[in-house]
């Protein structure tokens, strides 16, 4: 497929590589098949990489005129078997009931632990769930980790989806054996919260994606400030979609969420949000983040593609550059097809000497890793 020009990467990425792809990851429950391996958390401390996977099943039986609709029941995956004929299909993952009007996933995900001594990669893959969903925030899965080491203690957020909505939770960990559940820390809706590693101006800061049920605007990156982790305040908006948010004319794009009068050639006119916890580096604090649009009528959740944006060191709330056009984009026979063709989903990077490893989710199907020189990273975030 060739991309119209605003949506082509503008730096070359070294190398790129699957890592994990379904195969390697034994299902939860001899009923479900493993059909994603993605969208990883991972940090690298004392010469090991953990990679917290988000590992989506299905139920492997098939009826005819039903769909197998996965949900957490008494520590278990159990399946509701609903008639076709009751539900419109969304897209690939969710299905809406005609009788009420709400949502249900047709995959349900949980967090399995992978490691890697050289951080490309897997020695070795947890042969049963590392997290899995429980209580009543978590009935539809927990999906798409995001690892901060800070002192002694790894945080993970993490997405938990029900039937109350999409939130985001907290736990910690000394080792990646025990667990610290830490609760909701972004009631619903909210996703993509990413903590930085470290505090600024002695408050924790972390990236978040609310959605407003009220379409007036795309969803947008916001950031939010923190004494303990747990509380959250000062609210702002960093991160608009669309890097280059002139109204042209009026244009009605499809979405699920709304009618929107921007550009469709914009490579993130459909929606931001936080990707990677953010780096350190001289010019400013480093995002790689996500953004979407929509190529194609037919295309039902968009592309998905990877952006550059910097902050103030000191004032992270001070948007200082950003990149005009995405330094990922699907490129990779893995990145373009999959249960979901053409996503790139950033959700981890390390820097390694002069480059950048960015870890993310290909094709809502496998974890991959590419290699970003960091020089033309910071390069096309100024541009
Ligand atoms: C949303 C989330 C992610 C997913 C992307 C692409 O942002 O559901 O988990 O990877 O869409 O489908």
């Amino acid at each position: 497929m060739k991309y119209h020009q605003n949506f082509e990467n503008i730096i070359s990425r070294k190398f790129s590589k699957l890592i994990v792809s379904p195969d390697m990851v034994k299902p939860s429950q001899d009923n479900l098949e493993v059909i994603g391996t993605f969208n990883p958390g991972v940090i690298t401390c004392e010469d090991m990489t953990y990679f917290l996977i988000r590992v989506a099943e299905r139920p492997k039986e098939k009826r005819e005129g039903y769909y197998p609709l996965p949900k957490v029941e008494n520590g278990k995956i159990a399946v509701n078997w609903q008639k076709m004929e009751n539900l419109t299909v969304l897209d690939e993952r969710a299905v809406v009931s005609k009788a009420d009007g709400f949502l249900c996933l047709t995959n349900i995900s949980h967090l399995r632990l992978a490691k890697s001594k050289d951080g490309i990669n897997i020695d070795s893959i947890a042969e049963v769930p590392t997290l899995f969903p429980e209580g009543p925030y978590e009935e539809y899965g927990i999906e798409d980790a995001r690892i901060t080491h800070i002192g002694d203690k790894f945080y993970i957020t993490y997405v938990a989806v029900s039937n109350h909505g999409i939130a985001t939770s907290l736990v910690s960990t000394k080792d990646f054996v025990e667990f610290e559940k830490h609760g909701i820390i972004f009631p619903t809706e909210n996703k993509d919260v990413v903590i930085f590693p470290e505090k600024v101006g002695g408050r924790y800061v972390a990236f978040h994606r609310p959605l407003s049920a009220n379409p007036l605007g795309p969803p947008e990156m916001w950031m939010s400030f923190s004494p303990d982790l747990i509380n959250w305040g000062h609210h702002c908006c960093v991160v608009k979609a669309c890097s280059d948010c002139k109204v042209v004319k009026a244009q009605k794009v499809e979405t699920t969420r709304s009618c929107q009068r921007r550009r469709a050639t914009d490579w993130d006119f459909m929606k931001v949000g936080a990707g990677a916890p953010p780096v350190k580096t001289k010019e400013g604090w480093l995002e790689i983040y996500h953004g979407s649009f929509k190529a194609h009528e037919e295309d039902t959740v968009g592309i998905y593609c990877g952006g550059a944006a910097l902050f103030d060191l000191n004032d992270p709330n001070k948007l200082i550059a950003r990149a005009k056009r995405p330094i990922l984009v699907p490129e990779t026979e893995f990145d373009r097809r999959g249960f979901l063709n053409n996503i790139v989903f950033p959700t981890a990077v390390a820097l390694d000497s002069d480059d950048l490893l960015v870890y993310y989710g290909a094709a809502d199907t496998y974890t991959a890793v590419t290699k970003l020189s960091l020089h033309d990273v910071l390069k096309a975030a100024k541009s």
